[in-house]
């Protein structure tokens, strides 16, 4: 093979999230209207704001914006997570972060597979929540035995896509007639299946147990349940869902409207209701299914350690006075007023280390301006630039909120908090990445390109 017909894994990356969106398109056509939506919001946004079109610029966000999505998928055994993990880094997507979502009464644990390094987040940043079931926390045990036989007998991937991670794994890397088959091979884990793998009987106790064991049980696959393209403005989106159609959650999940987005907000739009066919015989056995949805979300400012302590803080006061009870308005108004705790100028998250930050250096000087005036005095003087590093991640109260909303509002199971990183990462077959280590780099590295920079004479944008 030469380097010349092998492509790179972003590329692979990017093949596939294309794929995998006009898949997704054709199954959901909701999910079309909805990226419409969003490409008018972002068109006026970025119209409306040049600032904000140059920082993004700067960012190297301007570009991906239109590629830019991530999807969920859940899987019902811990072979699964290992080989999903290998079919993920393919794609050059590793997994970012432990999220415990049993703590809301969902029965599973999850990362984020996703691209960690700036020039791979700069071309497409498509990552895939992934979740993985906790049998253990089913009570009754015959269901239970069932459930992990039917898991342990179901094959979700083909053939086909074993063979060319593999091969990826011998080589390195694919050459182009492999990558374009590993699409094809890769997708069909994703797709939906009309066809369940068990008795109409079986899936009304699995049902009864949990909705959402009974969507990862009952399937022959991990089908991709939500898209979600990004936002530019997710309240201009909210408002404009119900004009074309879409019925939103009532709350958007995370933090308040602001001038200085931080980490991420998110809405959603119910799942389709879908036929199935049970195994068993003939049409009797038919029946419905919901499981996929509509998402869409908006990415802001990556916290610091300390910034997340501040936001889980303020969100937790609000959600202790009660979120579910209230009105939609009522808790829009107590979001924000909580939220004044948080500092909302870039500066002053700056100055409080609250954010991460990117900088770059917009004139070229020399060592001693650096020794002379300190960062915050060339920021100051306006020769160095501080973008914000954007949020790559989830928030699990958010997550939470997505998945509730998305099983039908009403399921409320108590799990106790039960967080079990090591069982997750024994099942993954690898440890899971820090994501404040992976912001720290980011932003470390930016300053010391600055003085890198700064001692030959050059600017940021020269190197
Ligand atoms: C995943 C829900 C989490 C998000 O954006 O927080 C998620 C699921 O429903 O499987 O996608
Ligand atoms: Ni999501």
């Amino acid at each position: 093979m030469t380097l010349n017909d092998s492509v790179s894994s972003d590329d692979v990356r990017t093949m596939f999230s294309r794929a995998m969106s006009d898949m997704y398109r054709a199954e959901v056509p909701q999910y079309g209207t909805l990226m419409e939506l969003v490409a008018d919001v972002n068109a006026s946004t970025l119209a409306a704001d040049p600032q904000l079109r140059e920082r993004l610029a700067r960012a190297d966000e301007l570009d991906r914006l239109d590629l830019e999505r991530h999807g969920a998928i859940r899987l019902g055994t811990a072979g699964e997570l290992a080989t999903m993990r290998r079919l993920f880094a393919v794609m050059g997507m590793v997994p970012v972060g432990y999220y415990d979502l049993s703590v809301a009464g969902v029965p599973v644990h999850s990362t984020a597979f996703r691209p960690i390094d700036n020039v791979s987040l700069g071309r497409n940043p498509f990552r895939v929540f992934t979740s993985l079931l906790r049998l253990e926390l089913i009570e009754d045990e015959d269901l239970r035995t069932e459930a992990q036989a039917v898991l342990e007998r179901r094959r979700i991937f083909t053939p086909g896509a074993l063979r060319l991670i593999e091969r990826f794994e011998e080589q390195g890397r694919l050459t182009r007639a492999e990558a374009e088959e590993f699409v094809r091979e890769a997708l069909e884990t994703f797709r939906w299946h009309s066809e369940a793998t068990v008795d109409a009987d079986t899936h009304g106790k699995l049902l009864g147990a949990h909705r959402l064991i009974a969507d990862v049980v009952s399937f022959k696959g991990p089908h991709i349940n939500h898209l979600t393209p990004r936002t530019l403005d997710i309240d201009a989106v909210q408002v404009g869902m119900p004009e074309r159609g879409i019925t939103a959650k009532a709350v958007i999940e995370g933090p308040p409207t602001r001038a200085c987005p931080i980490l991420l907000r998110q809405t959603s739009f119910k799942a389709l209701e879908e036929p199935i066919l049970f195994t068993g015989e003939g049409q009797a056995h038919g029946g419905t299914h919901t499981a996929r949805f509509g998402e869409i979300e908006q990415r802001g400012i990556a916290l610091t350690r300390k910034g997340r302590t501040l936001y889980d803080e303020l969100l937790a006061s609000v959600r202790d006075e009660g979120a579910a009870g209230s009105s939609s308005a009522d808790y829009a108004s107590r979001l924000a007023e909580a939220f004044l705790r948080f500092p909302d100028s870039y500066e002053e998250i700056r100055a409080q280390e609250l954010g991460f930050f990117r900088y770059s250096l917009m004139e070229s000087g020399t060592a001693a301006d650096l020794e002379g005036m300190g960062i915050d005095g060339l920021i100051a003087g306006g020769r160095v630039k501080a973008d914000p590093i954007v949020y790559e991640d989830f928030l699990p109260v958010s997550a939470a909120g997505i998945f509730q909303s998305n099983l039908g509002g009403t399921e409320q199971r108590s799990y106790s908090a039960n967080a079990n990183r090591d069982a997750f990462e024994a099942a993954l077959g690898a440890a899971v990445l820090d994501e404040f280590d992976l912001y720290e780099d980011a932003q470390t590295r930016s300053l010391e390109a600055v003085r890198a920079a700064l001692r030959d004479g050059r600017c940021s944008s020269d190197a």
